[in-house]
């Protein structure tokens, strides 16, 4: 599409959608994409990228899964939307109880927002406390409560802390560094009895990939235990990404609720949150606790996520796929190394990033001291040889089953050579 770009600009704040698509965050302008197959993104200017975005995370089995596909194209005829339950989502809701360790009752919903913005309520509810507990760096959607030190495309930008929030909406959200054991006894040490929820990314995939310290999820398990607060993972991000049972089942820390998106929606708009029967009990219609949704449960969402979970099967598909995943980031490293570039990555089964630092991230302080002026000149380069990797040194790559083994060295390839340069 001649001008395109000019066009978007003309009539959508920064031409997107999603402020991370902006290239914002590395410069340069995007490219349109008009076709997704397997690994691969094509642009409306003919090229095909090798795709490491993958829709910052659904695309676990790659772009137009025929399965997804089929069972799109099925519902699609079928209607649309109904305004009526259906068997979809309750087919849905049972699968992601049986998945879930701990999940007893799930609600659906059409985002990762929605998911964490309606747990933070029921907490809140439940435990009839307003204080909550988030970690800087760490991003749970864009609403207001939450918006407070965020990562992902907050970060990006340089708006952690947006505009148009009232503090009076934010007073009540405390933010610690990630992995911060100390910090966190403290927290709860003084203000344990007046804290509604902490509301964790098990990984964080916002600020780049930060994997949790050994007993930090451990102690925000206890602590909440102890208090009477609820902890809630977001596995928007990390939910069927990291394992079948999430990272619950991988790293075995029980939260009580929790909440998913992405993957269990295959690309289409989805979201949702779950926890024991207790809690979950509080929501409209049955109780106190409003939330609703004009598309919630939408049968095409349902149609695709179900495809798309059954087509993983279980938890045998995550082994190779972190196998993968691992090979590609001790391969950039080793390459990056080798050309005497400072990189080091982290990586938990599907996901990984790599940082232009000379040790992994912990914190997302340590993430903003990492180069990413060089990460702004891998991305290019990578870009420039065809490989497409997140537009923001805050995002994590994403690998699927539709990237085979070739393609990893070939990126590993690509990589070489850039590092040479860079
Ligand atoms: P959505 O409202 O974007 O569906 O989900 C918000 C969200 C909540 N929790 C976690 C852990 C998330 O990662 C997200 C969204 N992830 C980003 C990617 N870093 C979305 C990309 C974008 O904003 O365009």
């Amino acid at each position: 599409m001649k001008g395109w770009w000019e066009r978007a600009q003309a009539v959508m704040p920064g031409g997107v959608s999603s402020p991370v698509r902006s290239f914002h965050g590395v410069g340069g302008t995007p490219f349109a994409a008009v076709r997704g197959q397997g690994a691969y993104l094509y642009a409306d200017d003919g090229r095909a990228y090798l795709d490491y975005v993958m829709s910052y995370g659904p695309l676990i089995l790659g772009h137009a899964h025929p399965e997804v596909i089929g069972a799109v194209t099925h519902q699609a005829a079928l209607g649309t939307s109904y305004g009526a339950p259906t068997g979809l989502e309750t087919e849905m809701a049972e699968l992601l109880v049986s998945a879930y360790p701990g999940l007893e009752m799930v609600r659906l919903v059409n985002s990762g927002t929605e998911a964490t913005m309606s747990a933070l309520r029921v907490a809140r509810a439940a435990t009839g406390r307003k204080r909550v507990i988030k970690f800087i760096g760490s991003y749970h959607g864009h609403h207001d409560s939450l918006l407070v030190r965020a990562g992902s495309g907050a970060a990006t930008i340089g708006v952690p802390d947006s505009a148009g929030v009232p503090e009076e909406m934010t007073a009540l959200t405390m933010s610690l560094p990630y992995n911060d054991r100390e910090g966190l006894a403290a927290v709860f040490g003084n203000l344990g009895s007046e804290v509604a929820a902490v509301i964790v990314e098990p990984v964080a995939g916002n600020m780049g990939t930060v994997l949790p310290e050994p007993g930090f999820l451990e102690d925000l398990r206890r602590f909440t235990q102890a208090a009477g607060s609820l902890l809630i993972f977001d596995e928007v991000m990390t939910g069927f990404r990291v394992g079948w049972a999430g990272a619950a089942g991988y790293y075995g820390v029980r939260p009580d609720l929790v909440t998913l998106a992405k993957v269990i929606g295959a690309g289409l708009p989805v979201g949702a949150y779950g926890g024991k029967r207790e809690y979950m009990q509080l929501v409209a219609p049955l109780g106190p606790v409003y939330q609703a949704g004009t598309l919630s449960g939408n049968p095409l969402a349902m149609a695709g996520g179900l495809a798309q979970l059954r087509a993983i099967g279980g938890p045998a598909f995550y082994p190779p796929l972190a196998e993968k995943t691992a090979a590609l980031a001790r391969g950039l490293e080793e390459r990056g190394r080798r050309r005497g570039v400072a990189v080091a990555a982290n990586s938990v089964g599907g996901m990984m990033t790599l940082f232009f630092a000379d040790r992994a991230p912990k914190t997302f302080a340590e993430v903003e001291a990492t180069d990413r002026g060089r990460y702004r000149k891998y991305f290019h380069g990578m870009l420039d040889q065809g490989i497409f990797l997140p537009p923001s040194a805050f995002e994590t790559v994403f690998v699927s089953a539709a990237h085979e083994k070739e393609a990893i060295e070939h990126t590993l390839e690509a990589a070489d050579t850039v590092f040479a340069r860079i």
